[in-house]
């Protein structure tokens, strides 16, 4: 087989990445024919498939995907007690326990597709309950906590917010708040700044579709919801510059307008479970220039950490007051890339290629040879995850190429 290496190292996207994995190449090799598939490299982190969840308050989609679990009611894990107060903010404070089943945290699952991270909740009482009348309008949030850079030395420590147990290194997150009795926003922020100043240039950055991940602190923030759009009423302030020029952003602030963007959630009809979707496009991109091609913060092939809190208000709860659950973080998340593989090479010489269902909308590339490659989208790929493929007399050689 022909060495692709350098073809591929021609491309900057992860999904491209060549790995001769399938043990029926020889046999393909025996028929004359080389398939060379690019893939995903193999990573010692938490490497898991990628799904495509819908939005919709059906939880089917998450079958297969793995759980976690957080103690219930009052039990202490590492010290901690389940549910508690917010009012410290040193990394020795060990908070007392307050009894709100609404942010009783049980379970929860993460996941992602080409373009999309996904966070599953399931709590002990009702998510998003807040409570709405003449003098009290309830806070409720469903927060998820990333170290986007798999580094400590960026970000903030969660007990500065008062989410304890704590861990570090928690540079964005992508959260949904639910304000006097309705979902109010759902947006991304940027903890990268420990002073004023640091803070007016990330919302400098930010205005031109920039992040940059630096050390940070729980109280300086940008806040911001992305918009698919440009900017309008009910959408951004700030249209974003190439190639990111469809979309707008409007930094928000909690308890403020309901904005609805690209962050979405979904509740059970019982309300124990929550489905949340944060587009990757809205964590935005690094600050190499040109712009047009900088980096983004999150993409396939990157490793994350991720944390997941609940907090609310305490009108609602038996407790009467302020409270968060936060779990145990997934660490060395791995963004993998989907799986290109050859799923059976029928009795007829025809060979049917397959790839992750999470990954419909990547596009099969085909070329006939290595030297000079003509890479050709298989057509009708872009809508399906399985493409058959008439095996002939000479070489071909297969990629996908993702959203
Ligand atoms: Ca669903
Ligand atoms: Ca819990
Ligand atoms: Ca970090």
């Amino acid at each position: 087989m022909t060495p692709v290496k350098n073809q591929f190292a021609a491309t900057n996207e992860a999904s491209k990445k060549q790995i001769p994995i399938n043990p029926r190449s020889s046999v393909l090799l025996k028929a004359a024919v080389c398939i060379a598939l690019f893939v995903g490299i193999t990573a010692a982190a938490l490497a898991e498939d990628i799904h495509k969840i819908t939005i919709d308050g059906d939880f089917s989609d998450w079958a297969s995907v793995p759980s976690y679990y957080d103690p219930v009611g009052t039990n202490v894990h590492n010290g901690i007690p389940n549910t508690h107060d917010t009012d410290g903010d040193t990394s020795g404070y060990v908070p007392y326990y307050v009894n709100h089943p609404d942010v009783d945290l049980l379970e929860y699952k993460f996941t992602h597709d080409v373009s999309n991270l996904y966070a599953y909740f399931r709590s002990a009482g009702i998510i998003g309950n807040t409570i709405s009348n003449a003098t009290q309008q309830g806070r409720y949030y469903v927060i998820v906590t990333i170290d986007v850079d798999n580094n400590t030395n960026t970000g903030y420590g969660l007990y500065e917010g008062g989410y304890y147990p704590t861990t570090y290194g928690y540079d964005m997150n992508m959260e949904f708040e639910f304000y006097g009795g309705h979902p109010n926003k759902g947006n991304y922020l940027n903890h990268g700044a420990t002073n004023q100043a640091q803070l007016d240039a990330a919302f400098q950055d930010q205005m031109n579709g920039i992040v940059r991940v630096l050390p940070g602190s729980y109280k300086f923030y940008p806040e911001w919801v992305w918009f698919d759009s440009p900017g309008g009423p009910n959408s951004g302030t700030n249209n974003l510059p190439p190639p990111d020029d469809y979309a707008s952003i409007r930094f928000v602030a909690d308890r403020g307008t309901s904005y609805q963007g690209i962050i979405r959630i979904a509740l059970s009809p019982d309300g124990h479970e929550a489905e949340m979707v944060a587009p990757f496009r809205g964590f935005m991109r690094d600050a190499s220039q040109p712009h047009t091609s900088a980096k983004p913060i999150i993409s396939l092939g990157k490793t994350i950490n991720i944390s997941f809190s609940l907090e609310a208000s305490g009108e609602l709860a038996p407790g009467g007051q302020w409270a968060s659950n936060t779990a145990e973080p997934i660490m060395g998340y791995y963004l993998s890339p989907p799986k290109l593989q050859i799923s059976s090479l029928g009795s007829d010489g025809n060979l049917v290629l397959s790839w992750n269902a999470g990954a419909v909308g990547s596009l099969l590339q085909r070329t006939f040879s290595l030297t000079n490659p003509d890479w050709q989208v298989v057509p009708g790929s872009g809508t399906t995850n399985q493409v058959t493929w008439s095996v002939g007399t000479g070489n071909a050689f297969f990629r996908l190429s993702v959203p």
